[in-house]
């Protein structure tokens, strides 16, 4: 009988990859959304434009990370044999500006989702989306399952309680929740605040002639940057397992912010010094230096690996941005006024 999933943030760039995944294997999926002034639902909008995308096994229902009441009341009305909790406010410069709120959605939010399954009583399978910014202040290059953390953002510290509490659930009342650590991974379904997609989004309006500069802030700190759609099977993967475990998920490979500029400039013979200027607001109070993985246990344990490298990651969003901008230009994308 096909699997039911509940995913929270859905409509994220992971959430909007890890549904179609689902559904391609028969899944019938349920998604929990916020109620926005505007359509937050861009990226599940060709599920429904398909007819062979799984659209009718696709639910969405209202609710928030900070409604813990209406978390159990859906998931006692679901009945999931899956949850990945992906939702989270997510972005680390707005942590710094909103420290309470995150630590109310992305930390707490994951023990309000973790007694709604032990209240339910079912035998429910839970993933936690966990993250390198715990790393912070890396304690050991490359950071393993076992590095200690260090956070250096109200979203790392957050992360970090929701990491522990998923361990702290899985040993006290036996559920079966596993961390995935997940490294920076991208996508053209990226926000398009996060430095990646901010820099493709402008290759592609500088190169339109739409604009000229790009102000962006520390240019040194280093990531470990895979393929978002390669990174959602590893959260199934870990579902998957007779015993829930926490995993790495990463490239192993580490690149500054420059060297992506390099990259994504470069794919379209562009010189990014010309464009590129400093804006300290931009800045972060405590960064993360450098973050490389090593995804050794998920390799061994899970048979997973990444595919794709980064010069192909930067090549194939700059592709996207400038298609996208395309389309918009040729009014083949409804713009909702
Ligand atoms: P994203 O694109 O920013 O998506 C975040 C999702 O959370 C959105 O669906 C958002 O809904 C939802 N959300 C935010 N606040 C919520 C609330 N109060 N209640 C319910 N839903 C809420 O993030 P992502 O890149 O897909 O990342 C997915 C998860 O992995 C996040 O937990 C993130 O922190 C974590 N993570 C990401 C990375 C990465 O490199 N991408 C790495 C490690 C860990 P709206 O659409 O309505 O805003
Ligand atoms: O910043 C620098 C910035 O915001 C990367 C989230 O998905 O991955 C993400 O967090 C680096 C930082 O990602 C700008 O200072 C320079 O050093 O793209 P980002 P992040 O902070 O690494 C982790 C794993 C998560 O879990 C998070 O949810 O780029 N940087 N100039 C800039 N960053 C931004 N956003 N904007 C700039 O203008």
């Amino acid at each position: 009988m096909a699997k039911t999933a509940l995913l929270t943030g859905i409509t994220g760039q992971d959430g909007s990859y890890l549904a179609e995944f689902l559904l391609a294997r028969g899944y019938e999926v349920h998604g929990i959304i916020r109620r926005a002034s505007t359509f937050n639902t861009g990226r599940l909008e060709h599920i429904y434009a398909d007819p062979h995308s799984g659209r009718a096994r696709l639910f969405l229902h209202y609710g928030d990370l900070s409604d813990a009441s209406a978390l159990a009341r859906l998931i006692a009305k679901i009945r999931p044999e899956e949850v990945y909790n992906l939702a989270a406010q997510s972005h680390v410069r707005v942590s710094f500006d909103s420290p309470e709120y995150t630590t109310d959605v992305t930390a707490t939010g994951a023990v309000r989702l973790l007694e709604a399954i032990r209240e339910v009583g079912l035998p429910v399978r839970y993933y936690q989306a966990s993250s390198s910014e715990m790393f912070g202040k890396v304690r050991e290059v490359p950071q393993t399952e076992t590095t200690p953390f260090y956070p250096r953002s109200p979203y790392g510290c957050a992360k970090v309680y929701a990491y522990w509490i998923t361990v702290n659930y899985r040993e006290s009342y036996g559920v079966h929740a596993s961390n995935g650590i997940l490294f920076n991974h991208e996508s053209p379904r990226r926000g398009e605040t996060f430095v990646t997609r901010k820099i493709t989004r402008a290759v592609a309006h500088i190169l339109a002639g739409l604009q000229d500069k790009l102000y962006l802030g520390n240019l040194d700190a280093k990531r470990d940057w895979g393929y978002a759609k390669e990174y959602v099977e590893a959260m199934w993967l870990m579902l998957q397992q007779e015993q829930p475990d926490d995993y790495i998920i990463a490239t192993n490979e580490t690149h500054s912010i420059r060297e992506f500029l390099d990259a994504a400039f470069g794919a379209v013979n562009l010189d990014w010094k010309r464009h590129v200027e400093i804006d300290p607001r931009y800045y972060r109070p405590a960064e993360v230096d450098l973050l490389i993985g090593d995804y050794g246990k998920a390799r061994r344990q899970l048979g997973w690996e990444p595919k794709t490298k980064f010069a192909d990651l930067v090549k194939l969003m700059v592709d996207a941005d400038i298609q996208l901008l395309k389309d918009h230009r040729e009014g083949k994308i409804k713009v909702t006024a």
